[in-house]
């Protein structure tokens, strides 16, 4: 079994990002050994930290909305890896596009199309805690951007989508997290990672795992698509999921709190006999 889970408003709460409601859970998985794996709009520097007070330091991680893979030591592979030369061992993929290019275009974009929109990049770290509410350390650490660039779109909806067109042109697409748009590579979104972390997993395991997916928001779609059970968490965004099976399940909490519902919903009745195997 594997848990692909999103962070901002799914395993953390919208506005507070306290992960609490989900800490039995969390502890119930570790127990049963499943892997729970961040997918997140969050940048690798974010991630260091977060890891660390989630305690899913050894499990793999999906940053930028994919556009950056993180694999610690016991899910490298001896022939497919270069060693890690990251923190801890980690192996870096990098299966999007570079930020420099992404900027570069969107600095064209924005003189020949005139369209209104303001970049992270662009914005002082204050800024971004006042609008996020995440603290100084962590905005900062926001900024650090490898393969996708958030924006604040400030125009209006038939602007969005010439934007969008001239960015499909360079290979680039847009996707919507909780309160940005991302700009990123067409083929690096949260679906492929998953599914070449699903693949990996198969490789190092001889076997497929069952695989949860949570998750709140437009850009966590692909990865909803991507696994075998599907939780659509409640948040500010009415997401359409194609199920690829009857397994969809929509929460009634938001948040933390609609994470634990999610995934009990799916795990809660086999949970006991699964601790009793691994024990
Ligand atoms: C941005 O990501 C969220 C994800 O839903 C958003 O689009 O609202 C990113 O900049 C991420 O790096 C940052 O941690 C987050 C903070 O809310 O915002
Ligand atoms: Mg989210
Ligand atoms: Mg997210």
């Amino acid at each position: 079994r594997l848990v692909v889970t999103d962070l901002d408003g799914s395993l953390l709460d919208h506005h507070s990002y306290d992960s609490s409601p989900a800490a039995p859970w969390l502890a119930r998985l570790k127990q049963m050994g499943v892997p729970v794996i961040p997918v997140t709009s969050k940048t690798r520097a974010e991630l260091i930290p977060l890891r660390e007070a989630l305690g899913l330091t050894a499990t793999p991680f999906i940053a930028e909305n994919g556009a950056v893979i993180g694999l610690p030591p016991g899910w490298c592979h001896a022939r497919l890896d270069r060693p890690g030369s990251g923190r801890d061992g980690v192996v870096i993929k990098h299966p999007g596009v570079d930020i420099g290019f992404i900027r570069a275009r969107l600095k064209v974009w924005r003189e020949r199309l005139k369209c209104r929109f303001t970049r992270m990049s662009e914005m002082s770290v204050l800024e971004v805690v006042k609008l996020t509410g995440l603290d100084e350390a962590r905005a900062r650490d926001a900024r650090q951007r490898e393969g996708s660039e958030p924006l604040l779109w400030q125009d209006n909806a038939a602007a969005l989508d010439t934007f969008r067109a001239a960015l499909e042109g360079d290979g680039l697409a847009l996707t919507q997290g909780g309160r940005f748009w991302h700009v990123m590579g067409r083929t690096a979104d949260k679906g492929s990672a998953v599914e070449w972390l699903i693949k990996r997993f198969t490789t190092l395991r001889g076997r497929t795992p069952l695989s949860l997916g949570l998750g709140d928001g437009p850009n966590d779609v692909t990865m909803l698509e991507a696994v075998d059970q599907a939780v659509v968490i409640r948040g500010c965004h009415d997401l359409i999921v194609e199920p690829n099976s009857l397994s969809l399940y929509r929460t009634q909490a938001a948040g933390p709190t609609g994470w634990a519902e999610g995934v009990a919903h799916f795990w809660g009745r086999d949970e006991r006999r699964l601790v009793a195997a691994t024990a």
